[in-house]
């Protein structure tokens, strides 16, 4: 099934021949494992957030950024800066309430906000009959923590709910699901809110996602692009290369590693030999007990070595250098509960530090 957009939109069909440029902000919000890094990086056609099985990947907000050119007759060119944001859920500790926090951050400053549901997901939701889902199993992104994270999604409507500007229903997944199932959950979800439009997608399989991407530039005002052309996310190289290691960890490890995990780039020198480049990498994964550590190096480094060399291949191709990457492991007790340490993993705060 094809993504297809309502029609009756307020501004749909407002592209006019000849109308003038158009850029905003599209935030982009829902629970963990929804699938919204996944759609941006589909979207953006660039990795630029990190993707994996496991709830709560995303940490902070991200812009990918999209330009779109226009066409003939039908839409003015447009730039669209796409805000991933970390999966809604409820704050244990400091870290979860910083994440929280780049939600509202997302939602204040954008023109579209999509509201991304999981169709592979339990939903139940006041107000509308509940949708089963599918079992879980590795497709559907592993579940093991979750199935008592089910109000989630009423979490994530409630701030929704309150929002001015055009709201974005995005149904993802739908490869997993039967059309059966989803016909009624697209009619059920629909009863709840005035939606400006809604899409059923699966942005793995990036069907539906082109649609919502033209549909997009009709929601967006009159305005010049934020982002220079060609540029497709704002952060800087070397946070891109933290996030790659802490993909890696998040593959190779299970339990409460991949939570308790940070990494903090320590070293980064660019090349300096143009004819055989290399970048040279220092970076320490902090954990925040000796027997996670111990997990993290595993029998012999092997652990290490193996998350190393997988994160080397991404950072390689992301730089298009060789790469030289130095990984250790520092232990700091329960760092996740520390506004200092978990303020300092910003990347945003980091860089305003190193100017
Ligand atoms: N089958 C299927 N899987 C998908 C689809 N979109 C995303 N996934 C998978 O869902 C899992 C979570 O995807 P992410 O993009 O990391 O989800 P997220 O919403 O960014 O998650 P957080 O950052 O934790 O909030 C990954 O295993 C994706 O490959 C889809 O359309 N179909
Ligand atoms: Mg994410």
């Amino acid at each position: 099934m094809s993504g297809h957009g309502k029609s009756g939109g307020a501004k749909a069909g407002a592209a006019k021949r000849g109308s003038k440029m158009r850029s905003g902000f599209v935030s982009v919000v829902g629970r963990p494992n929804a699938g919204k890094s996944t759609l941006v990086n589909a979207l953006t056609g660039e990795k630029v957030a990190i993707v994996t099985s496991k709830p709560q990947t995303t940490r902070t907000r991200i812009h990918g950024i999209v330009d779109v050119p226009a066409k003939k007759g039908k839409r003015p060119a447009a730039q669209i800066v796409f805000v991933d944001t970390p999966g809604v859920h409820k704050p244990g500790n400091v870290l979860d309430r910083r994440m929280l926090q780049e939600v509202h951050s997302a939602l204040e400053s954008r023109d579209v906000v999509i509201w991304m549901v999981d169709a592979s997901r339990r939903i139940a939701l006041p107000g509308m009959k509940v949708h089963e889902g599918v079992p879980a199993g590795e497709e559907t992104g592993g579940r093991k923590r979750a199935d008592l994270a089910e109000n989630e999604d009423a979490f994530v409507f409630a701030l929704v709910k309150k929002l001015d500007c055009p709201v974005f229903l995005v149904i993802n997944k739908i490869d997993l699901v039967e059309r059966e199932k989803l016909v009624p959950l697209v009619a059920e979800l629909s009863k709840l809110h005035h939606f400006a439009e809604i899409f059923p997608i699966s942005a793995r399989k990036r069907k539906g996602t082109e649609e919502l991407l033209e549909k997009l530039v009709e929601y967006l005002p009159e305005g010049q692009r934020y982002f220079p052309e060609g540029q497709f996310t704002d952060q800087p190289e070397r946070f891109l290369v933290a996030e790659l290691i802490r993909e890696r960890i998040l593959m190779e490890t299970g339990e409460e590693v991949p939570y308790a995990s940070a990494v903090l780039i320590e070293q980064y020198e660019e090349p300096v030999s143009e004819k055989n480049p290399l970048t040279r990498i220092a970076a320490a994964i902090y954990c925040e007990r000796p027997g996670q550590k111990a997990i993290l190096i595993g029998k012999g480094g092997a652990k290490l070595k193996e998350i190393g060399a997988g994160a080397r291949k991404e950072i390689e191709s992301l730089l298009g250098t060789r790469v030289y990457l130095e990984l250790h492991v520092k232990v700091k007790d329960r760092w996740r509960e520390s506004q200092g340490f978990v303020e300092g993993l910003d990347w945003r705060r980091q860089l305003e530090e190193m100017e």
